[in-house]
Parts: C-alpha cells; structure tokens; sequence
C-alpha cells in the first residue's frame, strides 16, 4: 500500500513532464520555422494581385521564416503567360512555379544559380484566376517579377526599371 502512495505521485510527475515535452514547439531554438514570418501570402487564399507589365518586388528568407509568397492575377480569355523573375542574391535557392485555381502546377522553375533571371511559361487553357508561387528552400533574396501575356520577350528588360524598394532590409 505505501509502496502505490510513493509511486502515484512519481507517475503524475512523469505524466506532467511528457505533457510539457510534448506543447513544447518545436522551433524552441529562437530560429523561426520557415512560414512563422511569411505573413498572409504564405497560402493561395492570402495571396497578393500581381499586376500585368508591371515589374513588382518583394522578398523571401528561408531562415528569416518567410519562405513562401503567392501571387495571383486573372486572365479574360485562354493564353500564353509568361513570368519573368530577377533574384537579387543569385545563391538563393529559389523556385518560381504557376498553378491552376485549384493550386495545381501548371508548371515550374528551379532558380538557375548561375544567373540572377529565371522565366517561366505557359498556355494557359481556359480564362479566370491563376496564382503564382515564389518560395525559397535556402537563403534569402529579395526579387523582382513581373508577368505579362504573351510569349517570352528579350530578358533584361526589367533590369532598367526603377526599383527603389529595393533599399529596405529584408
Ligand atoms: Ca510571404
């Protein structure tokens, strides 16, 4: 009998550490997760207009855990889209993809660490919302991107626009 009142209370103890252990997060380093920073753009529903003919930037840091942002825009008939994107860090690992309503890749592009520009095109079957998904799986960059109907024009292009955004941190 005295043997159970001693052991009761050691078993609610371990009983409490395992509850502990287990809500405990599980970034508790002070490293944020790749999303906890990524804001409402992180999924397709949050996801920002991007404007056609209009370079726009923005920026993703994986370890800054804000790994992912989603674009979306509309087309009044089916056609050819084509989007431009220029990293600023050439090292990140980057991917540039576009997605039917429904989040399906239409297609994709792993970024080419070679350079700083990597495009993406595609004919697109019916009119209505489409998205596009910046993400980073390494590093940080900020990049500029820009889509426009049509087939892919000469690169470089967007390098002469104006970006004065590009001052903040990121
Ligand atoms: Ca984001």
């Amino acid at each position: 009998m005295r043997k159970n009142n001693v052991r009761a209370p050691s078993s609610f103890l371990c009983l409490l550490c395992l509850a502990v252990w287990l809500a405990t997060p599980i970034g508790c380093t002070g490293r944020p997760g790749p999303e906890d920073n990524s804001g409402h753009d992180t999924s397709r529903s949050g996801a920002v207009t991007a404007p056609f003919d209009v370079a726009i930037t923005d920026a993703v840091n994986y370890e800054g855990g804000d790994a992912t942002d989603w674009k979306k825009f509309e087309i009044a008939q089916a056609g050819q889209v084509t989007v431009d994107i220029y990293w600023d860090t050439e090292t990140v690992l980057g991917e540039v993809s576009l997605h039917d309503q429904y989040g399906a890749t239409i297609t994709s592009a792993t970024h080419d660490r070679s350079g700083q520009h990597d495009q993406i095109t595609a004919n697109l079957p019916a009119d209505g919302l489409y998205y596009i998904r910046i993400r980073t799986t390494g590093g940080r960059s900020t990049y500029s991107i820009r889509l426009y109907l049509g087939p892919p024009r000469e690169s470089g292009q967007m390098q002469e626009d104006p970006r004065p955004e590009f001052d903040r941190p990121i």
